[in-house]
């Protein structure tokens, strides 16, 4: 066996710079690079072999938090099919990545997290961040990422790469496995070397398959929907990440079963497709709510069923209900008691397309849902209207950037009440133009990730749209876009305040306490004093944006094409109104005090229980 000496550090740069993927025939990198802090924890070891392997790129970060936002993003750009390395010193800095590995895990999208770990030798212990425990000598602070990993693994030794490796990439690139992958490397043995077998850094190609499901469980899903007359499609993240828009299409005209979209799923069918009933659950349009509400089918394609999408369970009414799931996933097309077609969304729709020939639903019902989809564009036309009024009213934002950004360019949110107004809004025409993190709904996600996207996508516009308290929460990337001139568009939506934690606030009788950017009041006590000056234009100026502040629709417009024809990273301000928010046409489960002195929450807490009675399950 021919080998190398490298150190393990060395090894681990050497290794990933050779994996590619392969899907459909076409071939690419996995990796674009590593994105990173370093500390004690990583400079020394995986930090050396960065520096001696220059054509891995290396972008160094502001909050390793963020460097997982960056991955993610452009994981999910590259439906999956590419991501960075992520690493960090050990302690805080590993910490840090903590959230980030959730967000990957929930989402099914690959990032690779090498935080540094405590020595080995442990014979310097407690090394500084280092938490040490009475009970084991073998917990470090990694131990955390254990339950948001969907492979983890600690390198004691040299040579337990080998074995590692080669499973950190098989989960990484599996549709049906892939989320965060961890792989705690002690500081010492980063640095130690050994004799690597020299074909673990040769080129490899990982293949993506797409399973076909069960030939049997395909012909009875086909029997059912045949005898279906309500039949409803809802298309989830696995639509666009298997690359099945074009083949849902063609099924969808050959037999009208309308389709509702997800977050993820957003972009399955351009919104003016006439079967497009567009967002559903939750967040969903009325359209959309009343045919799942009446469906005597659900065919779940490539979604999870979060309580968004489902309206916490009341979103299908129909006594008869049955649902049919294609899904990548086993855990996935199981739930709701269905017919399981574990397998890709791309083949099992091609398949099933060919067992439907001749299968249609009734004139009548596809009749309807091409009215909803119209009757929904035209309220959508009256929600994006100009009012003229100050300050201007999210939703006309939202028409505004809409209506300029060109067919192929992408939205890109992850929190606050932009979500729940873009899932019901924006008008979607490419299937990667809606970029919308909302399995964990990070605050701080928008303008780390911008940076991941147009990486993924130089040739697309992307258009980050954020809120005062998301980009309060985690702005800094902005510098390392700056630093790496990659450019996006951010548009900041001041409303001095949670706009949508706090309209949640009220539902639930809570009066909005504690949702507001306001000074504390010295008579009553409460937040409820002047508003914070905070000057979002200087804050984004001072990380080296250009900045262009905007005060009314008409500002905003020039504002975008000015932002368009600049080569770095802009920020647009805008003030909008805290209170003139886009209605909403389901529930959502919000749990509610059972007992309490206020008569808003006893009133709140008296609707709970009539929305609750509408909860089903699906045995
Ligand atoms: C890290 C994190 N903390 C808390 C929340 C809960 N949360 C969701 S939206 C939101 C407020 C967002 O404020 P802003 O960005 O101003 O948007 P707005 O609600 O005003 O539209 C909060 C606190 C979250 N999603 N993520
Ligand atoms: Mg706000």
């Amino acid at each position: 066996m021919k080998t190398k000496r490298l150190t393990v550090g060395q090894a681990v740069v050497k290794f990933l710079k050779n994996q590619y993927v392969e899907r459909d025939g076409a071939e690419n990198p996995f990796f674009a690079g590593c994105l990173g802090i370093f500390g004690h924890g990583i400079v020394a070891g995986v930090g050396e072999g960065l520096l001696e392997n220059p054509d891995f790129r290396y972008i160094m970060t502001r909050n390793e938090q963020s460097s997982v936002h960056i991955a993610i993003a452009y994981a999910k750009m590259k439906n999956r099919l590419g991501t960075f390395a992520c690493i960090s010193s050990i302690g805080p800095g590993a910490t840090n990545m903590v959230t980030g590995a959730a967000c990957a895990t929930i989402n099914r999208l690959p990032v690779l997290l090498i935080p540094g770990d405590i020595f080995a030798t442990r014979n310097v212990a407690p090394v500084l961040q280092q938490l040490e425990s009475p009970s084991s000598q073998d917990i470090s602070v990694n131990d955390c990422f254990k339950p948001v990993s969907k492979y983890w693994d600690r390198i004691n030794r040299p040579e337990q790469l080998i074995t590692s490796l080669p499973e950190v990439m098989r989960v990484l690139t599996s549709p049906a496995e892939t989320g965060a992958v961890t792989l705690a490397i002690p500081q010492d043995v980063q640095a130690e070397a050994y004799d690597f077998p020299e074909q673990l850094f040769q080129k490899r190609v990982w293949k993506i398959a797409r399973p076909r499901p069960d030939i049997l469980f395909l012909k009875e899903a086909a029997r059912i929907i045949k005898t279906s007359r309500k039949p409803v499609i809802i298309a989830g993240g696995g639509v666009i990440y298997s690359e099945a828009s074009g083949i849902l299409m063609k099924l969808v005209e050959n037999t009208g079963i309308p389709v509702a979209e997800t977050f993820a799923g957003k972009g399955s069918l351009p919104y003016n497709h006439p079967s497009n009933l567009g967002a559903v659950g939750a967040t969903g349009t009325p359209g959309a709510n009343e045919i799942t509400g009446e469906a005597d089918l659900v065919i779940g394609i490539g979604t999870r069923y979060s309580d968004f999408t489902t309206a916490s369970k009341t979103a299908f009414q129909n006594p008869a209900v049955k649902f049919i799931n294609i899904n990548i996933t086993d855990f996935d097309s199981f739930k709701h008691s269905a017919l399981p077609l574990t397998s890709d969304a791309k083949v099992c729709l091609e398949e099933l397309s060919i067992l439907l020939a001749g299968y249609k639903v009734p004139e009548i019902y596809r009749e309807r849902t091409y009215d909803l989809n119209k009757n929904w564009d035209k309220q959508v036309g009256g929600f994006y209207k100009e009012t003229g009024s100050l300050p201007v009213s999210q939703a006309e934002v939202v028409g505004t950037v809409n209506d300029f950004a060109g067919p192929r360019d992408v939205v890109l949110c992850a929190a606050g009440s932009l979500p729940g107004d873009l899932h019901k809004l924006w008008r979607t025409i490419d299937p990667k133009g809606f970029h919308l993190e909302y399995g964990y709904s990070t605050m701080g996600y928008e303008c780390a990730a911008g940076i991941g996207a147009k990486m993924a996508c130089p040739d697309r516009e992307i258009f980050v749209m954020v809120g005062d308290g998301n980009y309060l929460m985690m702005n800094n990337e902005i510098v390392t876009s700056i630093q790496e001139g990659i450019k996006f568009i951010i548009i900041l939506l001041n409303n001095n305040g949670f706009g949508s934690i706090g309209g949640l606030s009220q539902s639930i009788g809570s009066q909005r306490f504690g949702t507001k950017y306001r000074y504390r009041d010295e008579e009553s006590g409460l937040l409820t004093g002047d508003i914070l000056p905070v000057d979002f234009a200087q804050n984004a100026r001072s990380l080296g944006a250009y900045v262009i502040e905007s005060h009314d629709i008409t500002s905003l417009k020039n504002a975008l094409s000015e932002a368009q024809k600049q080569s770095k990273t802009t920020v647009i301000t805008i003030e909008t109104d805290l209170y003139n928010g886009i209605p909403g046409y389901a529930w959502w489960e919000v749990a509610i005090s059972e007992v309490a002195e206020i008569d808003t929450v006893r009133k709140a807490y008296e609707n709970y229980i009539e929305n609750k009675k509408k909860q089903r399950y699906f045995l």
